[in-house]
């Protein structure tokens, strides 16, 4: 009965069709791509996106702040900000960490990549706002400029944290990251920590407990997940390489889906599981709105969970 109560205030109809508050975000994004053409770093279309994240975590409560950086890419210097917001309660000597890059490739309104992790990520920001005493202050952070050869948003948070003698680095249990999670051709992924014995992959301690929380979710529904491979360029690379316990969430990119996979997740195999990547194509029609709301949901339990307790990855 509670199931079905959380679900009809999830969800809205709009004529015969149900779009979930994440889809709804997905929607505002598109509309925005259509008006400033894209979120590239630096452009309108990064700041008015901003400005509808800053809104959203204002109604939800919370007050947010831009952390400006500069930095230098082929002799170009840019400017750009993440936000970032976090819970009043909670210790701030255990601090779980949630973030999703804001930014895009240019000419592409980036839904799947990733207007889909900054929207899950604002669904759980609004969950664990509506939550009365936690135990660990959880922080969400929309990154900047992750669409370089270095993610420069989440390079510059964790320089900032690792020069306070790393004191900073040692109250955060572990960075939760999500980039491309509506893949239009998806697997259900989870960042394999389970890497040991593989010498190019660094695993912090916990990370397999981070990992967990996700598997056990995923099987407490009867859903398949895939462990995806993590050595990939994206936000957590630079909470990994300080040796922070790291996780997230992933539905593919211009990999193809293998037959296996097809089989376990459906689809088609031989296809990429997002054609569109980094390109024009990656809009609100190519994307899967129903992995976008497992993965949402998943997003919401880690953090609602490791709110109240992170014993899970000690
Ligand atoms: N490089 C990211 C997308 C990406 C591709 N593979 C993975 C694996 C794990 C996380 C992210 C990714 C981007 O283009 O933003
Ligand atoms: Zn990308
Ligand atoms: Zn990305």
């Amino acid at each position: 009965m509670l199931a079905v109560l959380v679900a009809l205030v999830l969800v809205r109809v709009v004529g015969d069709r149900q779009v979930s508050d994440a889809l709804r975000h997905l929607e505002e994004f598109q509309e925005l791509a259509d008006e400033y053409g894209d979120r590239a770093t630096g452009s309108p279309g990064y700041e008015a996106a901003a400005e509808y994240v800053e809104e959203q975590l204002e109604d939800a409560g919370y007050e947010s702040d831009r952390q400006y950086f500069t930095f230098e890419n082929r002799g170009e210097e840019y400017e750009s900000f993440n936000i970032i917001a976090e819970t009043d309660t909670g210790s701030d000597e255990n601090v779980v960490m949630l973030g999703a890059h804001l930014d895009g490739v240019e000419d592409s309104a980036a839904i799947n990549d990733n207007a889909s992790g900054v929207a899950a990520l604002l669904e759980a920001a609004k969950e664990v706002g509506r939550q009365d005493g936690i135990n660990n202050k959880v922080r969400f952070v929309w990154w900047g400029a992750e669409e370089f050869p270095e993610s420069y948003g989440s390079r510059h948070y964790v320089k900032e944290l690792a020069e306070d003698n790393g004191d900073g680095l040692d109250s955060i249990a572990a960075y939760l990251n999500f980039d491309m999670v509506a893949s239009p051709n998806p697997v259900i992924g989870v960042y394999n920590a389970r890497g040991a014995g593989r010498p190019w992959l660094e695993v912090p301690e916990g990370s397999e407990k981070v990992m967990e929380v996700f598997t056990d979710y995923f099987g407490s529904r009867d859903q398949p997940w895939t462990a995806t491979t993590w050595n990939m360029a994206s936000d957590q690379v630079a909470f990994i390489r300080e040796d922070v316990a790291v996780g997230g969430l992933f539905t593919g990119s211009d990999v193809e889906k293998s037959a296996r996979e097809a089989r376990i997740f459906g689809g088609e195999a031989g296809r990429p599981m997002d054609p569109n990547y980094h390109s024009p194509g990656d809009d609100l029609d190519n994307i899967d709105p129903e992995a976008l709301d497992l993965m949402t949901d998943a997003i919401i339990h880690a953090a609602t969970r490791l709110a109240q307790d992170t014993s899970a990855l000690d």
